[in-house]
């Protein structure tokens, strides 16, 4: 008996178990530092009410038709002349198809026009700070034109000031990449030859992740930004810590490192730029990369080491990724690199 039981309630959890899960895999959407329903900013607080208020509604719909649809099962036979099932017919295409979607659109329309147009980068009397983003295979650029004492320019992570809209104009140095900060709001196209621009803003300090919304190849999932709101006076330190003339004194400050720069004149010049040292850009600006929350756009997070391990595995970590292999490099000269890069933290 006992052993009856317990097998029905194995069976009755075993087959529970399957809808539990996709419950809780979809729930995950609801959060995080990713999710449109955790806004951390006007715009996206106005997309996340839009978005539930049309769950809401097609949720309404979805009954409302259910229902229906079950009543037409036990309903009575109605006898009606040709005539009367016509105008039933059209009673239900112009309600139905016609009036329904007409009232919804406009409804959502009402909410949804200002919505879009507060993301719009119309004039302000204080012109906002501007933050440029450039999409690459599979990285970002970032660079701060109007930073005091001349642009500044960082790879992979994104500071912003916090409490204040920010335009962002971004562009692509090769195929269309895609702009998405969900937590604060709609996501923009990022165009070979043409900058799209966006105003967003996060209302206080908050750390969440960005990603790359359009399928650029494929590293296109491993194309993630790291994004950090800050107060105005952080920003402006974080700025000011990463002006050039900052930078060269970092990048040249000790003898014991002399090697590895000359290392890094010999191979890696050509393509990343440290501030004082090289001026490439085929590869993300390497100036501040100590002070990075992880390497590769994401791929793996930064610590001790992290940077030697990436240049020897990076074609497992990332395969396909647009750097070549550094096998001519032995194991030595990489981890010397790895520990100078890694110092460079402003
Ligand atoms: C032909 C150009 C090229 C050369 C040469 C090159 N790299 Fe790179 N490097 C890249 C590109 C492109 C990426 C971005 C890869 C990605 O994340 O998809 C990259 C990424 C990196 C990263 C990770 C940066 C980040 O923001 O996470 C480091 C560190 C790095 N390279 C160091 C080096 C070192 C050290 C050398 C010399 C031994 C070197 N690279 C040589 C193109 C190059
Ligand atoms: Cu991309």
């Amino acid at each position: 008996m006992i052993h009856i039981i317990q097998r029905l309630t194995r069976q009755r959890v075993n087959r529970l178990y399957g809808p539990l899960m996709l419950l809780a895999v979809l729930l995950t959407g609801c959060g995080g530092d990713k999710s449109i329903l955790n806004p951390a900013g006007p715009a996206a607080r106005d997309v996340a009410i839009i978005w539930w208020a049309m769950f809401g509604f097609a949720s309404v719909v979805l009954v409302a038709l259910t229902i229906i649809w079950l009543y037409t099962f036990k309903r009575k036979e109605v006898k009606r002349t040709p005539a009367e099932e016509r105008r039933v017919a059209r009673r239900w295409i112009i309600g139905g198809g016609i009036a329904l979607p007409v009232a919804s659109i406009t409804v959502l329309l009402i909410f949804g026009v200002p919505t879009g147009r507060q993301m719009l980068t119309l004039p302000l009397s204080e012109p906002p700070e501007v933050i440029e983003v450039i999409g690459h295979q599979w990285w970002w650029e970032v660079r701060y034109p109007g930073a005091e004492g001349g642009e500044v320019v960082t790879a992979n992570q994104l500071i912003m000031p916090a409490g204040e809209p920010v335009d962002f104009h971004v562009t692509s140095a090769d195929v269309i990449h895609g702009f998405w900060m969900p937590r604060l709001g709609g996501k923009i196209d990022m165009i070979p030859g043409y900058v799209n621009k966006i105003r967003l803003e996060a209302d206080e300090p908050v750390v969440f992740g960005a990603q790359c919304a359009e399928f650029c190849g494929l590293q296109h999932t491993q194309m993630q930004l790291y994004v950090e709101a800050v107060e105005r006076d952080e920003y402006e330190a974080w700025l000011a810590a990463r002006q050039d003339s900052e930078l060269s004194a970092l990048a040249a400050s000790d003898q014991q490192h002399e090697p590895a720069r000359e290392a890094f004149m010999t191979h890696c010049a050509r393509c990343h730029r440290v501030a004082g040292i090289s001026t490439a850009g085929i590869g993300p600006d390497l100036s501040d990369l100590g002070s990075r929350t992880s390497l590769g756009a994401g791929v793996m997070p930064m610590q001790e080491g992290a940077v030697a391990n990436w240049l020897e595995h990076h074609e497992q970590l990332k395969p396909g990724n647009k750097m070549p292999s550094h096998r001519d490099l032995d194991a030595s000269t990489l981890a010397s690199l790895g520990a100078w890069l890694e110092t460079l933290t402003p």
